[in-house]
């Protein structure tokens, strides 16, 4: 039996009556792991550079062995970019390469640019065209029951490569997980931490492409974008990603 431990943490009460999103994080811990699970996402949400959050929502559920499934991680690229203007011309030529239309790519960007705060979840949007197609509203579809933390060798893969940080080890569980998900041709990510401005393009077809400069220092505006092929069907999407559970583990192209 594993557990899934999830967090969210607002400012300004909950999500749900108005409150500022502050932090989320999801793990699958073994019943030895539930407690330090927990406690580690308290301690995130309270000390988060977002903000000070006076809402704080953990959720402990079982979750069945047999229904976890094990995904290999994305293998991981990168592009250089010395401005966030280049950045996002990198993101936009990664998203084409990945198959998402450039005209939808560019449209997809702009959502996430425009945004007036930080999502929770995120927008599914048409890989064709780059219109909305999730019904989420500002809340977004939030990607839920995955996990790398167990793995050694994803540890080292990750350790070698420098990024043992707060952010690129989650962020490459969430993508590899979505990237899993039949209907998403490509993920368009960067933080809403105001310290960090590196985030990414992944997708099945190339991996996991981090691109640094996508967004200002200083600036809590972040979010990702999932972009779907024309025959993706929206409800499967959603249920995957919200409850099917994944155990991210080393795979053979992440050399
Ligand atoms: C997030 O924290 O929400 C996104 C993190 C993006 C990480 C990009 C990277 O460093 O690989």
């Amino acid at each position: 039996m594993y557990y899934s431990v999830r967090m969210r943490a607002a400012e300004g009460g909950p999500h749900e009556q108005g409150g500022r999103h502050i932090s989320g994080a999801e793990r699958l811990a073994s019943v030895e792991e539930v407690e330090a699970a927990a406690a580690a996402m308290i301690r995130r949400a309270l000390f988060h550079p977002r903000g000070a959050a006076d809402f704080i929502n953990v959720q402990i559920e079982c979750v069945d062995k047999a229904a976890v499934s094990e995904v290999p991680a994305l293998p991981v690229s990168s592009r250089s970019a010395a401005s966030v203007a280049a950045a996002r011309g990198e993101a936009v030529a990664e998203l084409a390469a990945a198959g998402v239309a450039e005209a939808a790519a560019v449209r997809g960007l702009n959502r996430l640019a425009g945004l007036a705060e930080a999502m929770r979840g995120a927008m599914l949007v048409s890989a064709a065209d780059g219109a909305r197609l999730d019904s989420s509203g500002l809340r977004g579809v939030r990607v839920s029951r995955m996990d790398g933390s167990g793995d050694p060798g994803l540890q080292a893969y990750l350790a070698e490569r420098g990024l043992l940080n707060d952010h690129a080890p989650e962020a490459l569980v969430l993508a590899t997980k979505v990237a899993s998900c039949p209907g998403v041709v490509a993920e368009l990510c960067w933080s809403d931490d105001p310290g960090y401005t590196t985030g990414y393009v992944a997708s099945p077809a190339r991996g996991y492409c981090r691109i640094p400069c996508l967004k200002e220092a200083g600036s809590d505006q972040g979010g990702r974008v999932f972009f779907l092929a024309e025959t993706a069907d929206v409800s499967a999407v959603c249920r995957y990603l919200e409850t099917q559970p994944v155990k991210v583990v080393k795979g053979a192209a992440s050399k």
